[in-house]
């Protein structure tokens, strides 16, 4: 149906267009309004949440209008848009940002305090909107604001969950989970009850002859459930483009009951029919660098990529244009294997739907898609059961069959005779039960796959998916380092140090080209810049100080060196090895005379994070760092020499007071395990330094900044295969200075030692696969090196300061446009028209 206005009448709609506001007194005026409207209150009944939502509304109705625009503008000119896939968009706190992007925090600062409100407040009462586990979900959503910041004609599609990432409390030192309901009030989205989508599940497929003779198959019965698209929109910084995040939220498919079900008297199952519908989006799964194979995630991923797809084609659809020049119109990103149904849908809807042949369709499926891996751990690469396919989605388990096999045909051709080779790449692996690869049907469906970081793109083309490149040849697999967005990471969590940076580089044009920050290199060693300097870094610390004693009751001392491991718990990025060269900083003071102690460089060992609720050995991790603070915080001979904190409910928000904060922070994971990393660019961004190890992004951080920048340690990752076979063939002595810790621990110093058995046990008795006794005496040495760097306050300031000159290159900006260049084929859109 033709929904335009006619000619005559859109004189009266552009005589009412909405006009956003852009001063204090318009912006006061909308907030009013809202307050006694939307919100139905009143001067007497205006508290700090309710000018949050005004606020927000205001805002809201401002990024809004761009969005049209920016929506029509992409329209018109009709050119290619690209995809953003991703089960997690961790976006954070969104009124901050708006404001700071489209260059109205003053005015509402103003504004605010003229209606009786700080705007600190105002922007504390958000919740964050928490839809990811970590740095893959974090790094979707600094993606969108490079989209949008960059001009490119972009959309993110994600899933809706009613709860996002659980809160995390400490009760007794160990995590609680709490259940995270955040949708009572979210005035940044904006649901469209008139784009819904029904996504088919279960049911047969039948195949038979057309009147033309074509062998047609139809995938028919079943359940359907409706997907609404709820859209948030996302405004770039200093420019008007706005772009969108589609988000799915489930429900039953038609406001009917079952009356079968009705008539019978069975009105409860028709009602958990309806709710069982809602579950689909009700949850983040929470966790990280893990699969499960949980049916309902299964059921996740395909009703949120039949939904996404259905709306991308439906849009190309309007173009009336070609199928062979889809691809030239539409580029789209895998956010790891999550979406990779994807592929099998879009193959589905061409074949099936619209009548073309394999061959023609294949062609444009492989053109379409972009993969990107995030991780080399096995256990995190998602497989699923065959059974479970032929149940769920019978249709899509014969046409993953039917890519194999063209694959699989393929393959044979160009190597013949090799059956192992066969066995090793289908994306069948023939197991009790068959299992689907989905990375490898990823890999087989995309025409380019990318790794995140320069080492981890080399590990994926050497070992997990070395038989692919053989097959598609090198250029097929290609590196895009990660990054991060300057806006969020600097100019917002950092006010003061981006006030700086800007008095020193010609305003605020570095946050749109990091590289700019190369300009401030030269202060490096101007005494008046680097006491500016260091009293920011001093502000924040005291900043932060002031949470940890609202939060934990404990006093820190704001010019202790501040040691941040701030990250999800897990084994691979070693929290234990950290709180092992705490106990060891610990016995190794007690052991002192007080002569001594007072040559010691007293230190604050701040940890953050969460723990997937059934990963045990995580929990305990986190309990044992909770027990050590309490003996430590509390030991009268160590006093301000040492404390150590846990930050509980670490979260996007909580990020933007932690990071400011820190001179040094940990990035220690066993080499080759953690794809990128994503923190370490965060941390030194805002001028603190690392202790890490040669892993992930700390390589290329460590080329950029310059070694004497950094505090490396520890084996590489061409030695880790070696290190557990010695492990393993008991050639393995445990390190003496861990050994004493373990005896500490055992001794009962910090509480039932039996709780820390099994973290002890993994390095004594199970092989140590994280290598921590390997890489323990250079991470103990390596801290000594930190403790008398920080000594000389002036070296570290010239090092702090030279290291934000030098981090141009990991702006999310510059990983943005070599996606677009190198995997999209996408050109930025001109705003002026
Ligand atoms: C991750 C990697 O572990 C990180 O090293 C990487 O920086 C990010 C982004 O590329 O991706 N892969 C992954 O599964 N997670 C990552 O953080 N975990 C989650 O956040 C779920």
């Amino acid at each position: 149906v033709e929904a335009s206005i006619p000619e005559p009448q859109r004189a009266a709609w552009k005589k009412f267009a909405t006009q956003p506001f852009s001063n204090v007194e318009d912006f006061e005026r909308d907030v009013v309004r809202h307050v006694e409207t939307t919100l139905a209150r009143s001067i007497f009944n205006c508290d700090e949440t309710a000018a949050y939502a005004a606020a927000s509304l205001a805002f809201r109705d401002r990024l809004i209008t761009e969005w049209n625009r920016t929506q029509q503008r992409q329209t018109i000119v009709d050119g290619k848009r690209v995809y953003y896939l991703s089960l997690e968009f961790l976006m954070g706190r969104a009124l901050d940002n708006a404001m700071l992007n489209v260059g109205l925090k003053g005015v509402a600062k103003e504004g605010l305090s003229d209606l009786g409100f700080r705007i600190e407040d105002v922007i504390e009462q958000e919740h964050d909107a928490a839809l990811g586990n970590g740095g893959l979900g974090r790094l979707a959503a600094c993606f969108l604001d490079s989209l949008a910041s960059l001009n490119y004609p972009a959309w993110g599609y994600g899933l809706r969950y009613r709860y996002g990432i659980f809160k995390q409390e400490i009760i007794d030192g160990y995590q609680v989970e709490v259940p995270d309901y955040w949708l009572d009030f979210n005035p940044w989205e904006f649901p469209r009850h008139d784009i819904v989508v029904d996504i088919q599940f279960h049911g047969t497929t039948k195949k038979y002859q057309d009147e033309n003779g074509k062998q047609v198959t139809v995938w028919e019965g079943g359940e359907i459930v409706r997907a609404v698209a709820y859209d948030v929109p996302i405004p770039g910084f200093d420019t008007p483009s706005t772009n969108n995040l589609r988000l799915w939220s489930s429900k039953a498919a038609s406001g009917e009951f079952d009356f079968q079900k009705f008539n019978s008297g069975d009105y409860e199952s028709s009602v958990a029919d309806q709710q069982r519908a809602e579950t689909i989006s009700a949850v983040l799964y929470p966790n990280d660098n893990l699969d499960r194979g949980k049916e309902l995630r299964l059921k996740q991923q395909y009703f949120w990529v039949a939904a996404s797809l259905y709306d991308i084609v439906r849009r190309f659809k309007k173009t009336k244009r070609a199928w062979n020049q889809f691809s030239d119109q539409v580029a789209i990103q895998l956010n790891d294997t999550h979406p990779t149904l994807a592929i099998v849908e879009l193959q589905r809807i061409l074949v099936d739907l619209e009548g073309l042949e394999w061959d023609e369709a294949w062609a444009i499926v492989s053109k379409t898609f972009g993969y990107t891996n995030h991780t080399v751990l096995p256990e995190a690469l998602e497989k699923w059961s065959v059974p479970l396919f032929q149940s769920l989605l019978p249709r899509h388990l014969q046409i993953i069959y039917e890519i194999n096999l063209y694959f699989l045909q393929s393959v044979e051709r160009k190597f013949p005779n090799d059956r192992e080779l066969l066995a090793r790449i289908s994306v069948i692996e023939e197991s009790q039960p068959k299992m689907i690869r989905m990375a490898y049907l990823a890999i087989v469906g995309s025409h380019k796959v990318n790794g995140v970081a320069e080492l981890h793109s080399d590990l994926i083309r050497s070992t997990i998916f070395k038989d692919f490149v053989k097959i598609f040849g090198p250029d097929k697999f290609t590196n895009v380092t990660n990054g991060i967005t300057p806006r969020r990471w600097l100019h917002q969590a950092n006010p003061r140090l981006s006030e700086l940076i800007a008095s020193k580089t010609g305003g605020l044009g570095y946050l749109k080209d990091l590289t700019v920050l190369g300009e401030i290199e030269k202060y490096a060693d101007d005494k008046e810049f680097k006491k500016e300097w260091q009293e920011i870094k001093y502000a924040n610390k005291v900043r932060l100080a002031k949470h940890i004693k609202a939060t934990t009751g404990v006093t820190v001392n704001p010019s202790a060196l501040f040691d941040i491991q701030v990250k999800r718990i897990h084994e691979y990025k070693r929290q234990q090895m950290n709180i092992f060269g705490v106990i060891h900083r610990y016995l190794t003071i007690k052991s002192m005379t007080p002569e001594e102690r007072k040559a010691v460089a007293p230190r604050v060992s701040v940890f953050g994070g969460k723990a997937a609720p059934g990963y045990w050995m995580a929990k305990t991790i986190i309990h044992l760092i909770n027990s050590v603070g309490k003996v430590i915080n509390s030991d009268p001979e160590i006093g301000d020499l040492l404390k150590v904190i846990f930050l509980e409910d670490y979260n996007v928000s909580k990020a933007e007071i932690i990071i400011p904060a820190s001179d040094v922070s940990e990035h220690i994971s066993t080499a080759g395990t953690e794809a990128s990393g994503t923190s370490n660019m965060k941390f030194v961004l805002n001028g603190g330094l690392i202790i890490g190890t040669c892993d992930g992004a700390n390589i290329e951080i460590t080329r950029e900044i310059g070694e004497n920048n950094i505090f490396l340690f520890g084996n590489l990752a061409e030695d880790v295969e070696d290190l557990r076979h010695a492990h393993n063939y008991g050639e393995h002595t445990l390190d003496p200075d861990l050994a004493r810790v373990f005896e500490a621990i055992k001794d009962g110093m910090f509480g039932d030692a039996g709780a820390f058995g099994a973290l002890t046990g993994a390095i004594e008795d199970h092989g140590d696969y994280y290598l921590v006794s390997d890489d323990f005496h250079s991470y103990v040495q390596t801290q000594a090196l930190v403790d008398e760097a920080y000594r000389n306050q002036d070296e570290w300031l010239t090092k702090c300061i030279t290291s934000v000159a030098r981090m141009g290159f990991f702006s999310s900006d510059r990983c943005i446009n070599e996606y677009a260049e190198s995997i999209w084929n996408i050109e930025p859109l001109d705003t002026s028209t």
